[in-house]
């Protein structure tokens, strides 16, 4: 259809006003300004959809390949990846294989240790986890993704229900007036709060805020609960989304505007055992990460700085990056003490004294973030690689060697064999998965399947069949194996647990050799720029944190796009290095106090 000229000005102007919003961003300019234009150009677009029916993707134009930040909101250049031509096997470095472009389409583009952040966009993206949206800081979770986080969902729900938690759904909105009452906590978080002001065209005569967290919107209903000790302990969860609207640079799964998580409120009448379910509760937190994630990570306590401010203490589990030499917060459990019960009035009498006591609160929260942190820690230049336990393929086979010469008959018995072998996988528990379109060819299924991160290729040949053999592929290693096809699914679920066990150990490695210690400040500054985390003694007082962070701060890019910041306070590991000798002082050259502990200090997401 011709487009009208009324749709040709709108694109025109879309292109415009996209090019002014780029300028803009890359210049630095304020970010109210930024949103301003932003906003004029989603209108604009809205206008061109009312009048085509049509999404204009971007600021109108075609997103140039290398645009930083076009792309914030939007995919990278589609390409339609076509069916290539059967073929038996395709080889990267055969310039006669008619296969070549196409799966040259089909690989990443960037280098992991080159560039991380494309690199990360694009295994996202090609293992189908995540399709861009239209609103910053949303995307879809894909299939491929929505199920890691059902693992880890089943998972954890079956833990913290033999714990005796029951879940719950409260509602996603939150009155101004339940948000006020936590004022005092809320006020650093005010400005990621999102609010709903309009229906249609009206103003609501009060806005609505859509939950960042839930304590707000389920302590006055534990007020109405919680009556006498019988009540307690009252441990509820609930599985559902948030929304903080960050400013930051958003990044899928690790920094999103919406996410997805459980969040744990449990309420007790003394505060020994409220502190005991914090760390259970955390050292579950902590299995999702080694066991399911095959990720290592550091358990500790969060500095007075960083710890959640409405609580008595926070603890953590840490991961490590090592690809950009940042830790990233895994999970947290909180022990709130009698902060909110103060604040909410959840009460009950005690059962000696009858005066009214204020019950001990947790709150303990894992997200959607433990995905991209799996994606970066694994993942290499051939793709996402899957731990066995929260792949949903953990086994794809592959049928190869169909050429012209072989007959129907075997073609068919092949196909068969393939299907069966399935059958038998998976009655032994394996979640095993045939790929017999007859479209692709077996080269472009490898490399798909690899990109995707199936921990374990199966490829079986009509020779392999007379030989009563298979031949299985490691995704964490390529390693290549010809095994017998008696007791098939035996040596497959060996092979599965070695794979996720050698994921860990492999992290694990990287981790010791990037943890620090030191007493020694210039020495802690350097291993930072090495991309290591620091373990050194800390007095443990906010403003000498403060300068921690400022001080080790360069001016220098390290990565693209962002200037090195300082260190943080990852954690005091539960773990310490060693014991802390009496008079040690803290690190922070002039900070004249004693050390408290060795805190883990590093740069962070
Ligand atoms: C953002 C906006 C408004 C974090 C926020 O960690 C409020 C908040 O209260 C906020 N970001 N927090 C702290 C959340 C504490 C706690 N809530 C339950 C958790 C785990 C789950």
């Amino acid at each position: 259809m011709a487009e009208s000229t009324e749709a040709k000005d709108l694109k025109a102007q879309i292109d415009s006003q996209g090019e002014k919003v780029r300028t803009l961003k890359t210049s630095g300019a304020a970010k109210a300004d930024v949103d301003k234009e932003v906003q004029a150009l989603l209108a604009l677009k809205g206008k061109y959809k009312e009048l085509t029916g049509e999404d204009l993707a971007g600021g109108g134009r075609q997103n140039k390949k290398g645009d930083k930040k076009a792309k914030e909101n939007k995919p990278p250049e589609k390409k339609k990846e076509s069916a290539p031509a059967k073929a038996d096997t395709a080889s990267k470095d055969d310039p006669e294989n008619k296969d070549i472009k196409k799966i040259t389409r089909l690989c990443l583009e960037a280098k992991k240790e080159e560039n991380l952040s494309d690199w990360y966009q694009q295994v996202i993206t090609k293992s189908e986890m995540i399709e861009y949206y239209d609103v910053s800081g949303c995307y879809i979770l894909r299939p491929w993704s929505y199920s890691i986080w059902e693992f880890i969902k089943d998972f954890f729900d079956g833990e913290i229900k033999k714990l005796g938690v029951e879940n719950t759904y409260f509602p996603m909105f939150v009155s101004n007036q339940a948000l006020e009452r936590e004022k005092t906590h809320i006020e650093d978080f005010a400005p990621e709060v999102a609010w709903v002001t309009k229906s249609g065209k009206s103003e609501l005569a009060e806005p609505i805020a859509i939950r960042p967290t839930s304590e707000t919107v389920m302590y006055p209903s534990y007020a109405k609960w919680i009556q006498s000790h019988r009540d307690l302990p009252l441990k509820l969860n609930q599985w559902c989304n948030v929304v903080r609207w960050e400013f930051k640079h958003p990044q899928p799964f690790l920094r999103t505007r919406e996410f997805l998580w459980q969040e744990g409120h449990t309420a007790y009448g003394n505060a020994k055992d409220a502190q005991e379910e914090v760390y259970t509760i955390l050292e579950l937190y902590a299995r999702v990460y080694e066991e399911l994630l095959a990720i290592p990570v550091v358990r500790g306590r969060k500095t007075e700085k960083e710890k959640f401010a409405g609580g008595d203490f926070t603890t953590t589990v840490e991961a490590y990056i090592s690809a950009s030499g940042r830790a990233i917060q895994g999970a947290t459990s909180h022990h709130l003490g009698q902060n909110f019960s103060k604040m909410f009035d959840i009460t009950i009498e005690d059962p000696e004294t009858r005066e009214k006591q204020f019950v001990y609160q947790n709150s303990w929260g894992i997200t959607t973030r433990t995905i991209g942190v799996l994606c970066m820690i694994h993942g290499d230049n051939n793709g996402l690689v899957l731990p066995p336990r929260v792949a949903s393929v953990q086994v794809i086979i592959v049928p190869c060697g169909i050429t012209a010469s072989l007959s129907a008959a075997d073609e068919k018995a092949l196909l068969k064999k393939c299907e069966d072998l399935q059958a038998s996988l998976v009655a032994a528990g394996i979640r095993a998965r045939c790929d017999l379109r007859d479209n692709y060819s077996p080269g472009w299924k490898f490399y798909h399947w690899e990109l995707k991160g199936v921990p374990l290729r199966l490829e079986l040949g009509p020779r392999d069949i007379k030989k009563n053999q298979a031949v299985l592929v490691r995704r964490d290693t390529g390693a290549k194996s010809t095994v017998a096809m008696d007791n098939l699914a035996g040596t497959t679920k060996d092979t599965l647990n070695n794979i996720q066990q050698n994921l860990f150990a492999k992290a694990n490695e990287d981790l010791s050799k990037h943890l620090h210690v030191t007493h020694d400040w210039e020495d802690f500054c350097n291993s930072l720029d090495d991309k290591k985390i620091i373990q050194a003694p800390f007095c443990g007082a906010i403003p000498c944190e403060d300068k921690i962070k400022k001080d080790s701060a360069r001016d220098a890019v390290v990565e693209e796009g962002a200037p090195a910041m300082g260190a943080k306070g990852l954690c005091i590991p539960f773990k310490q290095p060693k014991e802390l000798t009496k008079g040690t002082k803290c690190v922070m050259p002039g900070c004249c106090n004693e050390a408290k502990y060795y805190t883990l200090f590093g740069r962070s997401y």
